[in-house]
């Protein structure tokens, strides 16, 4: 398996809902590397970038509302395959479809409000780490 990184962001919802601690261990048990990590306010600008293949979408407002709305923890995790890793262990995006064990599985009943973020390709990945961590916040 290729070590890879991915952003994870934990959202408004999760940080309000106190599953900060429950999420992260759940990365943390799986046995996955965290390499950087903090609290965050994402601001119009930084949100309209990360979702802005969603900007023709009817939900692209909401989704920018939601975001910017209160803190995330955005981290870096690190690990054997783990961009597709992270995506199993979040579910399916629309948290009535997410299977149980999952973290939208176990804590979601929203679709914008669905509590976590992780890049979907080794390439976005690379884009995302760099859109939302300096390099010198990373570990070597
Ligand atoms: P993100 O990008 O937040 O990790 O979510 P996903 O990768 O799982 O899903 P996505 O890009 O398809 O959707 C981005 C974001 O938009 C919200 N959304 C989605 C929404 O509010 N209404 C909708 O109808 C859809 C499809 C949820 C996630």
């Amino acid at each position: 398996m290729e070590r890879e990184r991915t952003l994870v962001l934990l959202k408004p919802d999760a940080v309000q809902r106190r599953l900060v601690g429950e999420i992260i261990r759940r990365i943390e048990q799986k046995n996955l590397d965290i390499v950087a990590l903090k609290m965050i306010r994402i601001d119009q600008k930084l949100a309209e970038t990360h979702y802005e293949e969603h900007r023709e979408k009817p939900f692209f407002r909401e989704l920018i509302d939601f975001i910017t709305a209160g803190p995330v923890v955005a981290l870096v995790v690190e690990g054997p395959d783990a961009v597709s890793v992270v995506r199993r262990m979040m579910g399916a995006t629309n948290p009535f479809q997410a299977e149980p064990g999952t973290i939208r599985g176990d804590f979601g009943l929203d679709l914008t409000a669905n509590l976590i973020h992780g890049s979907d390709s080794v390439e976005s990945a690379k884009i995302e780490i760099r859109r939302f961590f300096q390099p010198e916040e990373i570990l070597a």
